[in-house]
């Protein structure tokens, strides 16, 4: 018989890309969506007639435990979440109400609705924080220099406090950054490649981002949303490391970005101070081999590959805008 999932943030970036895995595996696929004043379904409206939606929010429980009910879910993938670390600090409450307590109320939800339901936590290398050892592993102690990277550590923990006081399966996946031509644009790769889009079509002349040293292993969020489902399906819960282990400077990504058009970043981006954080984390990196040897995982897709990926769909994109607006 089929499976059923339950995704939370299913509008989101990876939300978008586990549905459509999801589906293509078989299964019937519910995804929880908090109410909004105007629509924004835009990454799921090609699935639209595929998926089923729920309304409810992380922060109300009665929601959760409705939306329980009507899925009736073999597994919960808990992807919803205040995601931009920047934003945390200036929405501490409500990053800690969604990011950390929003998952003991889901996973209250499951344990009291009697059901064996696989859970799996979307958990962050913003936990690793400022790392004590590189590359970062299962082992690595945290330490989170945000107010999301904190609620995050809660929710890891929660998720190993459910396993042991319950017995639930209950994974974290320990996600490094990884991004794809639906990320937010407010995130850096996507701002990069929106920029560069709207640079070569002569909408912007300028490109303004704040500290360009710091490093990230970027992945491909359509590799990602793959270890997510791997987890769910092993014999026992576990916590995994997900993860490139290369790690690049934001300027080497805007190099290669606006190098894809043939242009010279130096000339575009400019540093301004507002873009800074008040704690950095300067450097990730990710040793994924646990989820390797384990789950048999590996990314498929690379650094160049991906800058590539970003970059052609942003030129596409705003190149339509320009067409659609153009009398
Ligand atoms: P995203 O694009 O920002 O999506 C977040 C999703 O959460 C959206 O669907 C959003 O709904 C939903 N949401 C926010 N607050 C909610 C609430 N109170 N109740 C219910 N839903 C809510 O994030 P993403 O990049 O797909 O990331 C998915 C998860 O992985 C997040 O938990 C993130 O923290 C974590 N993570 C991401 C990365 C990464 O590099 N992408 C790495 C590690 C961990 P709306 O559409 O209504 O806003
Ligand atoms: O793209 P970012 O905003 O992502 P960040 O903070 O690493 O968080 C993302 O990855 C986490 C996994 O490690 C997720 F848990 C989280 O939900 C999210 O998906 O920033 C990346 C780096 C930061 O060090 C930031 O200071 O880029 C630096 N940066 C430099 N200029 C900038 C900018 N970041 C943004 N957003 N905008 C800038 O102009």
């Amino acid at each position: 018989m089929n499976k059923t999932a339950l995704i939370t943030g299913i509008t989101g970036q990876d939300g978008s890309y586990l549905s459509e895995f999801l589906l293509d595996k078989g299964y019937e696929v519910y995804g929880l969506i908090r109410r909004s004043s105007s629509p924004n379904l835009s990454r799921i409206a090609h699935i639209s007639d595929r998926v089923k939606l729920l309304s409810g929010d992380l922060t109300d429980q009665t929601s959760l435990d409705g939306a329980l009910r009507m899925a009736e879910p073999d597994e919960i993938y808990n992807l919803a979440a205040q995601s931009f670390v920047a934003t945390s600090w200036n929405q501490p409450t409500l990053t800690a109400d969604i990011n950390g307590v929003g998952f003991v109320r889901l996973l209250e939800a499951v344990r009291h609705s009697g059901r064996e339901i696989r859970v799996y936590q979307a958990s962050s290398s913003e936990m690793f924080g400022m790392v004590e050892e590189s590359p970062q592993n299962e082992d690595t102690k945290f330490h989170p220099r945000s107010p999301y990277a904190c609620a995050k550590a809660f929710s890891h923990h929660t998720a190993v406090n459910y396993r042991e006081s319950y017995n639930m399966f209950v994974c974290s996946g320990i996600l490094f950054n990884h991004e794809s031509p639906r990320r937010g644009l407010e995130f850096v790769t996507r701002k990069i490649t929106d920029g560069v889009a709207r640079i070569y079509h002569q909408r912007a002349s300028k490109l303004m981002l704040g500290n360009l040293e710091v490093k990230r292993d970027w992945g491909y969020a359509g590799d990602y949303v793959r270890a997510m489902w791997l987890m769910l399906q092993q014999d026992k819960p576990e916590d995994f490391v997900i993860a490139t282990g290369e790690n690049h400077t934001v300027k080497e990504f805007a190099k290669l970005a606006f190098e894809q058009v043939g242009l010279d970043w130096k000339k575009y981006v400019a540093v301004d101070p507002q873009f800074f954080r008040p704690a950095e984390v300067t450097q990730l990196c990710g040793d994924a081999s646990k989820a390797k040897r384990v789950l048999g995982w590996k990314p498929e897709v690379g650094f160049q590959q991906l800058v590539t990926m970003m970059v052609e769909a942003d030129m596409e994109r705003v190149a339509r805008q320009i067409h659609h607006s153009s009398p």
